[in-house]
C-alpha cells in the first residue's frame, strides 16, 4: 500500500475514534475518563466506557426487610484501641476519645484528586441503606441493615484515573486487603457508618467499615483508615488474607 493510502487510512481511523468519543461525550458526559480528548489515548475512553457499561448488569445480593434482622456477633478485632502500643491503635483510641470528630479517611493513588474525607463529608454523599446477610468463613451468618456512602460515589469524587485497577484498604487494626473495580463500583459496596439505624458500634468497625456484599464477611474490612487506588494487584502480603490462610477472592 502507498504511503498516501496509509495516511488516509490512519486519518479515517483517528476520525472514527474521535467520533466514537463524541458519541460517548454526547450520551454520558459523566462517564468520561480524565484522559478524554487526547486522541492518542482514545483507547482509554473505549475501555472505560465499556467497563462502566457492564457495571449496571452486576447482580445485586438479596436485600431483606427490617423484620429479618437478626442478632449479630462481632468477630476478629472488636476494639482496635486495646491492641497494644502500635501507632495505629493509639491513633484510633485518640480518635475514639473525641467521638471520631477528627477521623478522616484518606483516598490516594491512581486518582485525579487525592484527598481525605471526614465522617460528616462521607455523610454528604447520598446514603445507601441495605439489609443484607453477612456470611462468615467460620460458618455463621447474620442479617443487619447497613447505611453508608457508596464507594463508587467516593471514587467518582476523587476521579479514578484510567490506570486504576484495584482498591487497597488499610485498617486501624493493621489489616491490608484489596478489591477489584467491579466490586469497588458495585452498587451495594458501601462505606458503612450506620448499622440497624444507629452509628456503627465499636465492635462492628467504628467509625466506618466496608460492606462488600458479593464476598464473604472477612472482605468487609472494619475500622477503615486509608484507601489507595492502585494500577496493580496488591493483596496486603502478610497483613492480608494470607495470614489467615484465606483466599483473596471469595465471591458469593
Ligand atoms: N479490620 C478488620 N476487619 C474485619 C475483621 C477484623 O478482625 N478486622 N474480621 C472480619 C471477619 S472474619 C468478619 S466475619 C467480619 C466480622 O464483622 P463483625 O465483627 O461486624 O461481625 O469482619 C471482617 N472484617
Ligand atoms: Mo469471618
Amino acid at each position: 500500500m502507498k504511503a498516501t493510502h496509509l495516511i488516509t487510512r490512519r486519518r479515517a481511523i483517528v476520525a472514527g475514534l474521535a467520533s466514537f468519543g463524541g458519541i460517548i461525550a454526547a450520551r454520558a458526559p459523566r462517564d468520561l475518563p480524565p484522559s478524554f480528548g487526547n486522541l492518542l489515548r482514545a483507547g482509554d475512553a473505549v475501555t472505560y466506557a465499556a467497563q462502566r457499561a457492564l457495571l449496571p448488569r452486576q447482580a445485586l445480593v438479596h436485600e431483606y426487610s427490617q423484620a429479618d434482622i437478626t442478632s449479630f456477633p462481632a468477630t476478629g478485632t472488636t476494639n482496635p484501641g486495646v491492641l497494644g502500643r502500635s501507632p495505629l491503635s493509639e491513633t484510633w483510641a485518640r480518635l475514639h476519645a473525641k467521638s471520631f470528630a477528627d477521623w478522616r479517611l484518606s483516598v490516594e493513588g491512581h486518582v485525579a484528586r487525592p484527598g481525605s474525607f471526614s465522617l460528616a463529608e462521607l455523610k454528604r454523599f447520598a446514603p445507601r441503606a441495605q439489609v443484607t446477610r453477612h456470611t462468615c468463613e467460620e460458618g455463621w451468618t447474620a442479617i443487619a441493615q447497613w447505611t453508608g456512602a457508596p464507594l463508587a460515589m467516593l471514587l467518582d469524587a476523587v476521579g479514578l484515573l484510567p490506570t486504576a485497577r484495584f482498591v487497597v484498604l488499610y485498617s486501624y487494626d493493621d489489616w491490608v486487603d484489596s478489591i477489584d473495580l467491579l466490586d469497588a463500583l458495585h452498587p451495594q459496596t458501601i462505606l458503612a457508618y450506620g448499622m440497624n439505624g444507629r452509628d456503627l458500634p465499636i465492635q462492628h468497625g467504628a467509625p466506618v467499615r466496608l460492606r462488600v456484599e458479593r464476598q464473604l464477611g472477612y472482605k468487609s474490612m472494619k475500622y477503615l483508615q486509608r484507601i489507595v487506588v492502585t494500577d496493580r494487584f496488591e493483596d496486603g502480603g502478610l497483613k492480608g488474607n494470607i495470614q489467615n490462610g484465606w483466599a483473596w477472592y471469595t465471591g458469593i
